[in-house]
């Protein structure tokens, strides 16, 4: 296969420049002709141009306190510069091979120490809950930012009416497998199904939402169709989209990007302008659309609501 690590080398093992190595392949492959796969994922023809930036509004959508006053950045910068690995792992790869996905229809299981583990259609499993508009500042460990409009629920009420059972501790997320309808996921340069977990506790936090919208209508493909979660006072790789699976359990999950490079991405992963990442300084940041950096807040700005989840925790072990 095209791009397969030889040796049999666990993913713990493979080191931050083997992701980059394995990026600069993945390019070369999708610009060469003669790689079917690969050459799909490239070609403009692919894509369709319906959908995107004329998705469904979503009906009764409450304006809340905990959105940021920053103006959001445009539809345009929150959908068009992304991460999403599933869709290729260029920033603009996730609008440009996203547009045949199809979110819907859509289950969601429930699994592990939880009172009823089950699965879910989307549309019942979102249906209890009023939808809430929170204006977020994002904040990607690449250190770049935006400010996204973004429509959702309240993680903490979902979990409330799971009940996951008093041994739960975590709460760990994976997105669709699908390499037929995700072909990203045909070349591994990351680990695939996408995984994440929070902290019971964090996940509780008023902050945390699990989305289905943004700039009041349906998420876009590119941004994690059909829900995803959004955690703002956290590095944006914490935010799994394409949610399918939803489990309780009493050890801590191990992400994506830990195991791509544990000494790089940590479970907690909170925004940190004292500890840089191994490769570079995280102090600073740019705002899509801006030029100049900005300073790069403690727990990305939202210290008041989220840092005594982590009083007595040394952050710098605990990245
Ligand atoms: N399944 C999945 N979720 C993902 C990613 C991914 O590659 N796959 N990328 C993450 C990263 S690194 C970031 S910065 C955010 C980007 O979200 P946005 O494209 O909506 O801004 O999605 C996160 N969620
Ligand atoms: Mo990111």
């Amino acid at each position: 296969m095209l791009i397969k690590k030889g040796g049999g080398i666990p993913y713990s093992e493979i080191t931050p420049e083997s992701v980059y190595m394995r990026r600069r392949e993945f390019i070369q492959a999708a610009s060469g002709a003669a790689l079917g796969v690969a050459a799909a994922i490239a070609s403009p023809l692919s894509t369709p141009v319906s959908a995107q930036g004329n998705l469904a509004k979503l009906p009764n959508v409450k304006k809340s306190p905990l959105s940021t006053t920053e103006k959001p950045n445009s539809y345009e910068d929150v959908t068009s510069y992304n991460n999403f690995y599933e869709f290729g792992p260029e920033k603009e790869d996730p609008k440009a091979n996203s547009g045949k996905f199809s979110p819907r229809p859509w289950t969601i299981r429930v699994e592990g120490l939880v009172k009823t583990p089950q699965s879910y259609d989307l549309e019942s499993f979102i249906k209890p809950y009023a939808l809430e508009e929170r204006i977020y500042r994002m904040r990607c460990v690449e250190a770049w930012s935006v400010i996204v409009p973004w429509v959702g629920i309240p993680l903490g009420d979902i979990i409330k009416t799971l009940q996951p059972l008093p041994n739960a501790k975590f709460v760990e997320f994976t997105t669709l497998m699908d390499p037929t309808r995700m072909p990203g996921q045909r070349i591994p340069i990351i680990r695939y199904p996408y995984v994440e977990g929070l902290r019971l506790d964090e996940a509780m936090n008023p902050l945390a939402i699990l989305a289905v919208g943004l700039y009041g209508a349906v998420l876009p493909n590119q941004n994690g169709a059909p829900i995803r979660l959004v955690t703002p006072w956290k590095y944006g790789f914490k935010g799994i989209k394409s949610i399918v699976k939803i489990r309780f359990t009493d050890t801590q999950p191990v992400g994506t990007w830990q195991i791509s490079a544990p000494r790089e991405y940590g479970f907690y992963a909170n925004v940190n302008p004292m500890v840089d990442h191994p490769r570079w300084s995280q102090a600073t940041e740019r705002r899509l659309g801006e030029f100049r950096r900005r300073k790069t807040e403690p727990f990305n700005g939202y210290a008041d609501q989220v840092a005594s989840l982590y009083s007595g925790m040394d952050l710098r072990k605990n990245y």
